[in-house]
């Protein structure tokens, strides 16, 4: 179901690190300017991107699809990312990520509190089940939102090809990590792998997705090549990119920012207007890709980033500012 054109695939040959983090900091002023009016006019290349079409696309669901708004620019949601292992900067992983080369074997390796751990291929996962569209807002925790048309399906379907023991209470992933083409966490100034996790009830709901692509193509390296979680009710930072290892676990992960400042970054990490950030009020957000000149349009954040008729069910008498 997944066919690289080879035509488009000479973008991603191997740059060594050194390279283009040197080109990096010759960039260092032109990155800055990477402002709010500039957004618009950011798009990429499109052959820079390597990707591919993922034919067979399955139509979901309402609960599974927004109804009125429309996908953000492929353009913006390309180059205005957080991506800590190619760069700290919203611009950085859009110029690095490309050029690095996603390993041609993928495993996926799913072990911990199961009877029997097992390792998938990219391409055994992938044909799990039909990829669906579906098309999410995501919030992340610095104010900026974008809605994204990803495509996979819903990880319990991955999580269930293993049976778990009655300790597992959590789910635990893992970042690929390649100290050769990536950031050393002193320099992203967050630790590597990069970690996250979530319970087993928010892993197994619906909603929750594993990715592989985006608009109708492939996944974007600076979108987390070439499979990632989705987790569309929470804080962006929860979705994990380029994921190679899952976890069943008994007590509850570490989680990278919740390692870089716990009081700022809890675990659940829900979008909650409710709950302001130490550093910063969450009542609103910054919807990238429109407005005039493309600054992008301020509107009110929504609780569980407007999934709650989906998920609050999963938080019933949970103190959410405790819990944040
Ligand atoms: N491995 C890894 N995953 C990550 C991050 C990261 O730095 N490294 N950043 C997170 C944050 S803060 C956000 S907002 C989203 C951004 O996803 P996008 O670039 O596809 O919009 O990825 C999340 N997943
Ligand atoms: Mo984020």
């Amino acid at each position: 179901m997944l066919i690289r054109k080879p035509a488009d695939l000479h973008y991603s040959d191997v740059t060594p690190k050194e390279v283009y983090l040197n080109r990096r900091r010759f960039m260092g002023a032109g990155a800055a300017t990477l402002g709010a009016a500039t957004l618009g006019s950011l798009a990429l290349p499109s052959a820079a991107l390597a990707t591919a079409k993922i034919n067979g696309l399955v139509q979901t669901g309402p609960d599974h699809n927004l109804g009125n708004e429309k996908p953000s620019p492929k353009a913006t949601v390309t180059s205005y990312n957080n991506f800590y292992e190619f760069g700290t900067d919203k611009g950085d992983p859009s110029q690095n990520a490309p050029k690095w080369k996603v390993p041609a074997e993928w495993p996926i390796r799913i072990e911990g509190e199961v009877l029997q751990p097992k390792t998938l291929s990219l391409d055994q996962v992938m044909k799990l089940s039909a990829p669906e569209e579906r098309i999410y807002r995501h919030r992340c925790v610095e104010r900026w939102s974008i809605v994204v048309p990803w495509i996979g399906f819903s990880l319990s379907t991955l999580l269930k090809q293993v049976q778990h023991t009655g300790k597992a209470k959590y789910v635990a992933f893992e970042t690929y990590y390649d100290a050769k083409a990536m950031l050393s966490p002193r320099e992203a100034g967050i630790p590597f792998p990069y970690v996250e996790g979530l319970r087993l009830d928010e892993a197994m709901h619906p909603l929750t997705l594993i990715a592989f692509g985006m608009y109708g193509e492939t996944m974007p390296n600076q979108n987390g090549a070439p499979i990632r979680i989705v987790v569309p009710w929470k804080y962006g930072y929860k979705s994990i990119k380029s994921i190679t290892r899952i976890r069943f676990v008994e007590k509850e992960p570490p989680t990278d920012w919740n390692l870089y400042s716990s009081h700022e970054y809890g675990f659940y990490s829900n979008v909650n207007p409710e709950v302001d950030h130490p550093r910063w009020s969450q009542k609103v957000e910054r919807r990238l890709g429109g407005g005039f000149l493309g600054q992008g349009t301020e509107m009110p954040t929504v609780k569980f980033n407007g999934y709650g008729a989906q998920v609050a069910s999963l938080y019933s008498g949970m103190d959410l500012v405790k819990y944040h």
